[in-house]
């Protein structure tokens, strides 16, 4: 898995470590990793995402919406889907995907997105994307900002998104022009 950008796999707990702690001192950090190891049977348990190349396009000061963008791959025999983002940078963050209906473009909010078994999935303008709403400082280009992302199994995935200077090559400046309730 070569290639630049934010790279963070999942934190497991291996067997043998779950095994040696106590459970009642340990329960609420264990809480997660026993919910995955029962949500994947016959050794598939070790979740394998990784989150790479996330960034910002940055926004004018005051934006109160951005969107966030990244590929998610998953290296498991498995699919996941992704359920969940949150950052401590924006009040709240949704999962989104561009529309296209008869010409114009319409967000819709997604409960969950699969990402495919040995595949991957990319967050990109005019499609898939983080909603990132109410940010909490101001987020100049080159930031870089904590995201969670939870999925189906009750696994965690932190990762990191750069603010990135606004009209890259490839970049479609007007995707989220549109006002819409997310305004
Ligand atoms: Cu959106």
């Amino acid at each position: 898995m070569k290639g630049k950008g934010v790279k963070v796999r999942m934190k497991m707990m291996m067997p043998k470590t779950r095994a040696r702690l106590s459970w009642p001192t340990r329960r609420r950090s264990l809480a997660a990793a026993c919910m995955l190891w029962f949500a994947c049977p016959s050794g598939a348990w070790a979740l394998d995402v990784a989150l790479k190349a996330g960034y910002i396009p940055a926004a004018p000061s005051g934006a109160k919406v951005l969107a966030g963008y990244m590929t998610l791959h998953n290296r498991g025999t498995q699919p996941i889907f992704l359920t969940e983002a949150s950052s401590e940078a924006f009040e709240r963050v949704e999962l989104h995907r561009s529309i296209r209906q008869g010409g114009m473009v319409r967000m819709a909010q997604l409960g969950r997105i699969e990402i495919p078994a040995q595949g991957a999935l990319e967050f990109k303008p005019g499609d898939y994307h983080l909603m990132l709403i109410g940010p909490r400082r101001p987020l100049s280009p080159g930031t870089m900002v904590p995201i969670l992302l939870r999925f189906d199994n009750g696994a965690a995935l932190s990762g990191r998104l750069m603010v990135q200077a606004a009209h890259l090559p490839g970049q479609r400046p007007d995707h989220h022009s549109p006002p819409g309730p997310h305004q």
